[in-house]
Parts: C-alpha cells; sequence; structure tokens
C-alpha cells in the first residue's frame, strides 16, 4: 500500500456540536476538510494499529466520497479491519451496534441526521468511540484542538472501491469488509421483541404504515416488517434510501411528516403508524387519531416494557433530557426505580448505560432507546410499540387513555423559532438567565414558581459538570417552561421553547393540547419574552 503524507492547512470551525461535525455540504467540499478532521480524530485516539473500525451512513449526497477517503485514511494510519455496510450505508443505530459486536476501536457514522441533503443540503461526520456512543467533550475539544494546528494528513494511494457488494479484500495490510448492513441489527431486534406476537398482530386485520421519509430506515424496515414479520409492503413508504431525501426534510415530526399524521385523522386511519429520520435514530409514534409525543412514548414504554422479553426482567432505571416531559418520572416513582434527568445530548445517557444505571431513555426530539445500543433507535421504538400492542390487544389511544388514567398526563408542546438572528436569541437567553433570580416565589394566575434556574448537570458516573445546559422555571408538578437554543443547526439560531402541564384529574384527559397549553403559553411570553423580542406573532415549528 502506498501511503502519502499531504499537506494540509488548519480549519478553525470543526469543533463538533452535539451530534458530531455538522456543516453545508460545500464545507465539506473543501480540499483537504474532511481529510483535517479524520486525521485530527486518528491522533487522538490510542493505538488504533491492527484494529477494526466501522464506517457507514445515511445514504445522503456526499457518503459515497466521503467514504472513499475515510477507508483511505483509516488504512494509512494502520487499521487491520475496516467494516463498511453494503453501498455505504448503516443506519446510525446499527453503526452503533456493529462497534460494540465487533469489539472495534470506533466508528465513522456519516450523517446530518434530519437535515436536509443534497449539494445545497448538510452534511456531518460523527465518531463513535469503543462503547459505540459519541466521543466524549474530553475527547472531541481534544480532536477540536487538534484540527485548529494540522499541516499534515497521511492516507493511502488506493483506485475507488467498489462497496456495492458485500466482500473482503485485502488493500494490503489492512481488510476492507463490506457486510449486510441490516443482518446483525436484525437479530438484535429479535432478540429483544417478541417476533411470533408481533407477526401474529400483523397478519391479522392491523393496518400499519412506517414512513422512512427516504431515509436509510427503508431497508431495514423492509427486512424486519415486511420480510421477518409479514407486513404488507405496502405499509412502508418513501422506503427508498435517496441521496437528496427526495427532496424533504427528514425529520419525523408533525410539519415533516405530515402526510402520514394526516393519514391518521381521516376517515381510513391506520391503527399504527410511525416515522424514523434520515439516519434512523429518531421515531414518532401515531394512532388513529393521535400524535403521542415522545415523553408520553418513553412513559407508556417504561411503564409496559415487561410486555417484552429483552425488557421483561426489569428496568435499572430510566434517564430524560431535561426538556423531555416528566411523564416519566412518574412511571420511575411507580415502579420504584431511578430516574435520571440530562442536558440535551445523547452522550450524557452514554454515560448512565454503560454503568449499567439505566435500562430505557429517551428525549423530546423523538428520540428513545435502551442499553441494546448506544445511539437512540427509531425502528427498535416502532417494534417496541408493536410488541406492546401485540401483548395488550388494544389500540394506541386506547393505550395512551389508559396510560393517562393510571398516570395523570402531561399536556406538552415544542414551539421553535427558527432562523433568528444569532446575537438576538443569545441575548434573550441572557436577559431571562438574569432574570431567573428574581423568578422564583412569584405568581402568574394559579402558578407558582417554584424554581427557576440555568439547569447544570453533575454526572453521576464521571464526576463532570456541564453548565448552562437550558433555562428552567418551575411550577411545583403542575407545570415547566424550558428555553434553550437549538445545538445541532448548521445555519442562523434556533430558540426553543418548551410547555408542559400535568393534570392529573382523569376527567380532564381528553381535549386539545394546544387549548391545554394556551394559559401558560401567555405566562411563557410574560416571563421570556420571546414573540416581543423576535417580533415573531407564532413559532415557526410547533411539535
Ligand atoms: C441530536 C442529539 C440528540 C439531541 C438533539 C437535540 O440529535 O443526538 O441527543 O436531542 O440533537 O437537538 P437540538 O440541540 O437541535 O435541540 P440528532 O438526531 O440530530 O442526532
Amino acid at each position: 500500500m502506498r501511503i502519502a503524507e499531504v499537506e494540509t492547512r488548519p480549519f478553525r470551525d470543526q469543533k463538533p456540536g452535539t451530534a458530531g461535525l455538522r456543516k453545508k455540504v460545500r464545507v465539506f467540499q473543501q480540499p483537504h476538510y474532511l481529510e483535517n478532521f479524520a486525521q485530527a480524530i486518528f491522533e487522538c485516539l490510542d493505538d488504533v494499529t491492527g484494529r477494526t473500525l466501522i464506517v457507514g451512513g445515511d445514504g445522503r449526497y456526499h457518503n459515497d466520497v466521503a467514504i472513499q477517503t475515510l477507508i483511505r485514511m483509516a488504512a494509512a494510519h494502520g487499521i487491520g479491519r475496516i467494516v463498511v455496510g453494503q453501498g455505504g450505508l448503516l443506519s446510525t443505530p446499527a453503526a452503533s451496534h456493529l462497534i460494540r459486536l465487533r469489539g472495534a476501536i470506533g466508528g465513522f457514522v456519516l450523517t446530518a441526521s434530519h437535515n436536509p441533503a443534497g449539494p445545497g443540503g448538510d452534511f456531518g461526520v460523527k465518531f463513535n468511540v469503543a462503547s459505540g456512543g459519541q466521543a466524549s467533550e474530553q475527547l472531541t475539544n481534544a480532536i477540536f484542538e487538534r484540527t485548529t494546528r494540522l499541516s499534515r494528513y497521511r492516507i493511502a494511494r488506493l483506485p475507488p472501491l467498489d462497496l456495492s457488494r458485500r466482500r473482503e479484500v485485502d488493500l494490503g495490510g489492512c481488510i476492507l469488509e463490506v457486510i449486510d448492513p441490516i443482518a446483525d441489527y436484525a437479530a438484535l431486534m429479535q432478540s429483544l421483541f417478541d417476533f411470533e406476537a408481533i407477526r401474529a398482530l400483523l397478519r391479522s386485520p392491523f393496518h400499519m404504515r412506517f414512513d422512512a421519509m427516504h431515509g436509510v430506515t427503508g431497508p431495514y424496515a423492509r427486512r424486519i416488517l415486511v420480510d421477518m414479520l409479514d407486513a404488507p409492503p405496502q405499509a412502508l413508504l418513501r422506503s427508498e434510501p435517496l441521496a437528496d431525501f427526495g427532496g424533504g426534510h427528514p425529520d419525523p415530526n408533525l410539519r415533516y411528516a405530515d402526510d402520514l399524521v394526516r393519514s391518521c385523522f381521516a376517515p381510513q386511519a391506520p391503527d399504527f403508524a410511525a416515522a424514523s429520520d434520515g439516519d434512523g435514530d429518531r421515531n414518532m409514534i401515531l394512532g388513529r387519531g393521535l400524535f403521542v409525543s415522545p415523553g408520553d412514548s418513553l412513559a407508556a414504554l417504561a411503564r409496559l416494557a415487561d410486555c417484552t422479553p429483552g425488557y421483561r426482567r426489569g428496568l435499572a432505571g430510566v434517564a430524560r433530557s431535561m426538556p423531555t416531559s416528566r411523564a416519566v418520572d412518574l412511571v420511575a416513582q411507580r415502579l420504584g426505580i431511578p430516574r435520571f434527568e440530562t442536558p440535551t445530548g445523547w452522550r450524557f445517557f452514554c454515560n448512565l448505560l454503560e454503568a449499567g444505571r439505566i435500562t430505557l431513555c429517551g428525549e423530546e426530539s423523538f428520540g428513545t432507546s435502551s442499553d441494546h445500543t448506544r445511539e437512540k433507535d427509531g425502528l427498535w421504538a416502532v417494534l417496541f410499540w408493536l410488541n406492546v400492542l401485540a401483548v395488550r390487544g388494544i389500540g394506541v389511544a386506547e393505550l395512551m387513555r389508559e396510560h393517562w388514567r393510571t398516570m395523570g398526563r402531561h399536556y406538552y408542546r415544542r414551539h421553535d423559532y427558527e432562523d433568528l438572528d444569532e446575537d438576538l436569541a443569545r441575548e434573550l437567553l441572557e436577559a431571562l438567565r438574569a432574570r431567573l433570580p428574581r423568578l422564583r416565589g412569584e405568581r402568574f394566575g394559579a402558578l407558582q414558581v417554584t424554581a427557576a434556574e440555568d439547569f447544570e448537570y453533575h454526572d453521576p458516573v464521571d464526576g463532570s459538570t456541564s453548565a448552562h445546559q437550558g433555562l428552567r422555571i418551575v411550577f411545583g408538578d403542575e407545570a415547566r417552561i424550558v428555553v434553550r437554543l437549538s445545538g445541532t443547526g448548521t445555519g442562523a439560531a434556533t430558540l426553543r421553547l418548551y410547555l408542559e402541564r400535568y393534570e392529573g384529574d382523569s376527567a380532564e384527559l381528553e381535549g386539545d393540547v394546544d387549548a391545554k397549553l394556551a394559559g401558560l403559553s401567555r405566562v411563557a411570553e410574560r416571563i421570556t419574552g420571546v414573540r416581543r423580542r423576535t417580533g415573531r406573532d407564532q413559532p415557526s415549528l410547533v411539535t
């Protein structure tokens, strides 16, 4: 193998965010840009010689080019085996699983998640470590620091490699293994869920729809839901992965999966519907006439986990991100298990998962998962739901009503104010932060502020502290307002305002969520002044 040392210039914009390095495609297309980032990663890892590395992505535009580069650089750095999904595809949860299964040193996951793709869209690279989870903050900082002062990178001179068929090829001291990206993941799912029961459900007059949004989960859904579980092929929508996601925005929420959502409120509504995002780690769950908010989904799955073979033994604990609704807290209390509240960002769950402190975890941003992998997992959530529905023999709406009757209901909405001027968004947050100490004890109608703080997390596993993780104004168990800035955009700022109100009286369980939250929304405006300060009369996205 011929190895070249190529001169590069340092880049100063390669600080990974909550989910890796995400930039516009054209940024990644600059000469040496990806190479610089990858070189920094290889230099920050312990000895990689002879180790295994996983590489794959969600199939978006520029994936193919980036994968060839990463393979050549991995080979040049002495990696012994590079495992790549056929066609370069690997869903994020499948990649994480594969890293663990193969005892790999880590893996490159090429995705910008739910962000749009194509020449004008976004691209991203995430490095997951040997545990399968995202690199720690410490490693991420070290990588970033290295990217700013590199002058050379190492790359193997190799012809373009064919990744379209499964095979093993010796690149000259480094084996390239192109694998079936689905098989190991499907086997993992089979070990967790009752496939017999789900198959019986899907063969019965049970109408389901799964929208892959032209992301990576299409082939996974076809193999697992159709081939293994006998769902009719027409149950799958937008199941062919496309480099530009069909021009869509592969984010499974009320706006971007609106056709699916509308179909659930139409006369011929399916019994169960779900969608997943570009890289397959997010999920949205719907029933006939009902959208299950992610916090409710996590709570219901935690409460009914004993319906599934994989979680029948009980849960060690549960975790949710701070802005996620507190519905799961009540379930944890009832089950007598610990509950953790972490900052936004999956890596905070990973520490707890690694330490065996939690089994299930989830976030308001349509992410749910468990200790089976170290990423959130869209199809896993779909199978979990199907398993529960098959065992309980009732519909999604009935199941959620039963849940609310037992536990009470957390009405919940996230209001996004997108495309804001970054300075304006920061100033707004600063002004609110300064106001927090004076809010405690203040009354807003029937609500009284019991806590107002800038969330700070003390990791119980590694003892680290993460400050400034979102502003929260708490009104006892009754309500909460949370404000934070998104950490995943590649353009202007997005401000997220989260509203949550608890209703314990079962007579009050039905009702329009927005109407239920209208009063709290007015209180939020009085406290935060988001609309006034941004000049927007409404959020640009409500989920
Ligand atoms: C990423 C992280 C999630 C996090 C989300 C938050 O998701 O992996 O843990 O909840 O970002 O996004 P924001 O900061 O915009 O609210 P993904 O699916 O984009 O990888």
